[in-house]
């Protein structure tokens, strides 16, 4: 009897460890685009066609109010891997390749994503560009959870002194020099494509950050052309084109293998477009607070979990991926720091409509620009001396760079940001400036130290040099 009773227990202990391991938790894919703008995909209403893409949209869910937390690189990448706004986990700037960053990367005891995966039992992978610290100790890829590493290690640089830039590594070890762009989108994908057909005896975390479509603009040779569209747009259609084959090949490589069914691919942006790209129908793009800066493309992928066919208009942000991965993958989520993101599973799975947000908060660098609550926008005054060195410049296209009075805008009924209709909401504006002095006091503005923001480290911060 008390033989059989052991029986019992280890038959049903290896059930929830095989469930555990397999249907339990799935495989995670998520694939970052560059500078990818809201309006540049056929399911966002783009005129050229990008059928992968729009064939992941099909098979799970489009999200068409998904906000990132910075409108630049790498301070969304930040917010992307801590699931934190990029002031409360010390990385409101975008690094750039002078020596002010020497010592400025993502900070070593943030708990990032894969870190979090890996303590669940995952294999950890990424492939493309990092952006948040390569070379300065603590911060590089490997530091920061992940097992494997392949990629440059920030932008692509044509300059003929910045060879670093053109340098492909795997963990910390040079590849490849000098490497010419129009091989690297496929090199990526050959990556994860054989990485994704090898056994695995454990679920597996790819993070897939293309070079596609931030500049320089040079899709590979199969792609020139492909979009039929003449001249510089063109070559940004053929690019995104390019994008667009390689998810195409991931998706393949998950079927063929058989673990469609047990694996979430995600697809998104990290900020809005900048010259080339669009933001249809928003108004802004890349760098500045407008919608255009922050709502980018958002795709969910997981059959049998997430109904195919879904298009949802809940706010959703990339800062609820990392307590949605923790979610699937059966870890907890920290508790001993604040985290913004929010699990966003019974949202994808259609149980409901709600955002798990009662508000979002717009910075541009140090500075809170902007504060949402559901369709309620409300934009405060600002300067270009607020600004960071990339929205500096007060000219037509960086929108928004001065403002001297603060303005409401209804995004359910006027989603390009046109009509300020401060005067007809005074209760509104009232409660959103409330929130504004709330968070100011948490996470910092200009001038303004938070109660929760870790320190960024950088002299003269919102300057270039
Ligand atoms: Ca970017």
């Amino acid at each position: 009897m008390k033989h059989k009773r052991w029986i019992e227990f280890f038959a049903v202990a290896l059930l929830l460890s095989c469930s555990a391991w397999g249907r339990g938790q799935p495989n995670i894919i998520l694939i970052f685009a560059d500078d990818l703008g809201y309006g540049d995909l056929r399911c966002y209403g783009a005129k050229v066609a990008s059928p992968e893409i729009d064939r992941l949209a099909e098979e799970g869910l489009r999200a068409t109010d998904c906000l990132v937390a910075a409108n630049v690189c790498g301070p969304s990448r930040a917010a992307l891997m801590t699931g934190r706004y990029p002031m409360r986990c010390g990385h409101p700037i975008s690094r750039h390749p002078t020596a002010k960053y020497a010592a400025y990367g993502i900070a070593p005891d943030e708990i990032t994503m894969p870190e979090l995966l890996k303590s669940a039992g995952y294999t950890t992978k990424m492939v493309g560009k990092w952006h948040l610290g390569f070379h300065v100790e603590g911060s590089h890829p490997l530091d920061a959870g992940f097992d494997e590493y392949l990629g440059l290690y920030s932008n692509y640089a044509t300059p003929k002194d910045r060879v670093d830039e053109r340098t492909i590594y795997r963990n910390r070890e040079v590849v490849e020099t000098d490497v010419p762009f129009e091989k690297v989108t496929k090199l990526y994908t050959d990556e994860i494509v054989d990485f994704i057909k090898q056994d695995h005896d454990k679920p597996f975390f790819i993070y897939f950050a293309h070079h596609i479509a931030h500049g320089p603009l040079l899709p590979s040779k199969p792609f020139k052309g492909t979009s039929e569209t003449k001249g510089r747009a063109g070559i940004y259609c053929d690019f995104v084109l390019e994008l667009d084959h390689s998810i195409g090949r991931v998706m393949d490589a998950v079927n063929e293998v058989g673990i469609r069914d047990n694996t979430l691919i995600v697809f998104l942006s990290d900020n809005g477009p900048a010259r080339d790209g669009s933001a249809k129908p928003l108004s802004g793009g890349k760098y500045v607070t407008m919608e255009g800066g922050h709502r980018v493309p958002g795709i969910f992928r997981w059959p049998g979990t997430i109904p195919a066919g879904q298009v949802s208009d809940t706010l959703i942000s990339s800062l609820d991926l990392l307590p949605l991965f923790c979610h699937v993958a059966g870890v907890d989520v920290p508790t001993d720091r604040t985290m913004d993101g929010k699990n966003i599973i019974d949202v994808l799975t259609g149980k409901t409509d709600q955002s798990p947000h009662n508000y979002f908060y717009y910075y541009n660098g140090l500075n809170l620009q902007a504060v949402r609550n559901e369709q309620w926008k409300l934009h405060f005054p600002r300067t270009p001396a607020d600004q960071p060195y990339w929205a500096k410049k007060d000219s037509g296209q960086r929108i928004y760079t001065t403002l001297k009075m603060p303005m409401l805008f209804n995004l359910e009924s006027d989603i390009g940001e046109k009509k300020n209709v401060i005067a007809q909401h005074p209760e509104v504006v009232s409660e959103l400036t409330k929130v504004a002095e709330r968070i100011r006091k948490e996470l910092g503005d200009i001038n303004v130290t938070g109660s929760d923001q870790r320190p960024h480290g950088l002299v003269n911060p919102q300057e270039k040099n």
